[in-house]
């Protein structure tokens, strides 16, 4: 393998490729170009690789994959040289990972750590980008590579009174580095995510008082995690090749599909079994790996759903506060499905207390804590565990200007626009990894990001073989498949319920539902059909 070295200097340089991100996809992104002989920069805010896990450090961040698909497929080397300690991997041991990854495939040298891209803009002419970051630099660029993950830009309500606050505050997805100490302090969690729902059993557990502020109740199913047994890590050596090929080809990139039968299509005695063992496994597969009507039929979708609640009421002592966490007015699973580790049971704690905010809202924030309509509830730290600015914030915070000196958020006002979530018009040899319009989120992350990095490299080796300056989406390619990703959207319970899927949760946000929800293997093989002819839909000049 030739690998290029990095050109690291203070003036205006050129390269071939831009990398944004050193998270799962950057690193595969920089390694895969690397090994292609493509001279290249690479630029990430923190101080060092692990993206969304370098990030989300707060107690109790955990993988909702499987760890044995929560990892790279495309090198046996290094699928073999891990093994992974539990079922669903906590975020230091996933940081761990990375850090192997980068490590064996020595990517750390080719990043510029704590480094921000402040801005890019397109020379039609020369087709190249320049992108400028924050030390100063300026680098110009055939390609620009986005790998910026889809939940990296944190949100903060615009809550009155925000810097008041004379405790702690923190946002669970900008952590500190250094452990939080709950122990004797009253701790308030604002939001009930999964990244609340992760977190909050375990800062009950050495906080002296946990206040929760709840804005709407979560369906949330049990995790089920555990250690992986030294059998069961011979297995996964022998089988990981075939389980990895499999989460190619199914819905949500995982090993495992709906079954072929609808909630009605059994007993209520056998639907009940079915729901109750799957249910004792734990994971996501009892929802996606269930019937096959329960994300496109609001009755099928409530045999499942009331299933959920009645196990609210099963574990919550108190009926007042499990009437309080129990969801209503919304089918399960159009907000992202939590899984949790004693999420539920966390309210039979004493020092545990939850408020309804639909029955008390947030008035402001005040110096000793957060005043509701009902009272104020006094505290030493503060987590707003409120959630991202999903899919586009992280992209059009970037400041990349297109063809026109566009400005890629005010082209997509409106709601995101490209085509397969790869390309936007306008934006020409500008790749956006698992960006919106593809399935990205709506399944296991990895999964997506391999097929999006290695349909990237072979279009970029093809525009090269054929001596072209650069590629972009046709209009009508572009429009079509927005009104693509929106009809089959529009086909699911999901556009009911306010969800970051819609941006519902950020103001003034466009309800646009931004992930292709076709399947992930109906996808890729729509990827591939696409370049096996001459990349339709794309310009090529
Ligand atoms: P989420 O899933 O967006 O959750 C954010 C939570 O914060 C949710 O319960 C929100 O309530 C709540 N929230 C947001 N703004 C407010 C205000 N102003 N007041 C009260 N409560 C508020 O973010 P997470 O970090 O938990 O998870 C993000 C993804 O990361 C997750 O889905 C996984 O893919 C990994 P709402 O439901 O909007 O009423």
């Amino acid at each position: 393998m030739t690998v290029q070295p990095p050109t690291h200097s203070n003036k205006l340089s050129t390269v071939d490729a831009v990398v944004i991100g050193a998270g799962f996809a950057g690193l595969y992104m920089v390694h895969r170009l690397r090994v292609m002989g493509l001279s290249l920069r690479a630029f990430e805010r923190g101080s060092d690789v692990g993206g969304t896990w370098y990030w989300n450090r707060y107690p109790g961040a955990s993988s909702d994959s499987e760890s044995w698909v929560y990892s790279y497929s495309f090198s046996d080397e290094l699928l073999q040289g891990w093994e992974w300690s539990r079922r669903f991997p906590g975020q230091a041991e996933i940081l761990r990972y990375l850090g192997y990854v980068a490590d064996r495939l020595d990517l750390r040298p080719a990043f510029d750590f704590g480094t921000t891209v402040t801005g890019a803009s397109y020379d039609p002419e020369q087709a190249l980008w320049t992108v400028e970051t924050d030390t100063g630099e300026r680098v110009r660029t055939a390609y620009l590579i986005t790998a910026v993950g889809c939940l990296s830009s944190t949100q903060v309500p615009d809550i009155p009174g925000i810097d008041r606050f004379e405790g702690d505050c923190f946002h669970t997805g900008a952590w500190p580095h250094e452990e939080v100490d709950f122990s004797g302090k009253r701790v308030g969690v604002i939001g009930t995510g999964s990244s609340g729902i992760q977190s909050i059993p375990i800062i009950a557990e050495s906080a002296a008082h946990l206040t929760v502020f709840q804005r709407t109740s979560q369906f949330s199913v049990p995790a089920g995690n555990r250690d992986i047994s030294a059998q069961e890590q011979l297995d996964l050596k022998r089988d990981i090749k075939q389980i990895r090929e499999k989460c190619k080809w199914t819905s949500i990139g995982h090993p495992y599909e709906f079954r072929n039968v609808g909630a009605f299509d059994v007993s209520p005695q056998e639907r009940l079994a079915q729901y109750e063992a799957d249910w004792q496994k734990g994971g996501f597969e009892w929802m996606f790996g269930s019937y096959n009507d329960l994300m496109v039929n609001e009755t099928a979708n409530a045999t499942a759903a009331e299933f959920a609640r009645a196990k609210i009421r099963d574990i919550v002592r108190d009926p007042e506060v499990a009437r309080k966490l129990t969801p209503e007015g919304y089918p399960i699973a159009t907000k992202r499905l939590p899984l949790d580790t004693n999420y539920f049971a966390t309210y039979n704690r004493d020092n545990v207390e939850l408020v309804d905010l639909r029955e008390s809202p947030i008035e402001e924030i005040v110096a000793q804590g957060v005043r509701t309509s009902a009272q104020t509830h006094e505290l030493d730290i503060l987590i707003f565990a409120t959630g991202f600015d999903a899919m586009t914030g992280p992209l059009t915070k970037l400041g990349i200007r297109g063809r026109g000196g566009v400005a890629l958020g005010d082209k997509w006002s409106a709601g995101p626009q490209t085509y397969l979530g790869l390309c936007t018009v306008d934006f020409p040899n500008m790749f956006m990894i698992t960006g919106p319009g593809s399935p990205s989120v709506l399944g296991n992350m990895p999964t997506a990001i391999e097929q999006h990095v290695d349909w990237i490299c072979d279009c970029i080796t093809h525009l090269r073989e054929q001596g072209a300056s650069a590629i972009e989406p046709q209009q009508d390619a572009e429009t079509s498949w927005g009104e693509h990703v929106n009809e089959l959207a529009n086909g699911t319970l999901f556009p009911q319920t306010n969800s970051w899927y819609l941006g519902a949760n950020i103001p003034g946000k466009p309800r646009v539902f931004m992930p292709y929800i076709g399947g992930f293997g109906t996808y890729r093989k729509l990827c591939d059909e696409i370049a096996a002819d001459q990349y339709r839909g794309f310009r090529i000049g």
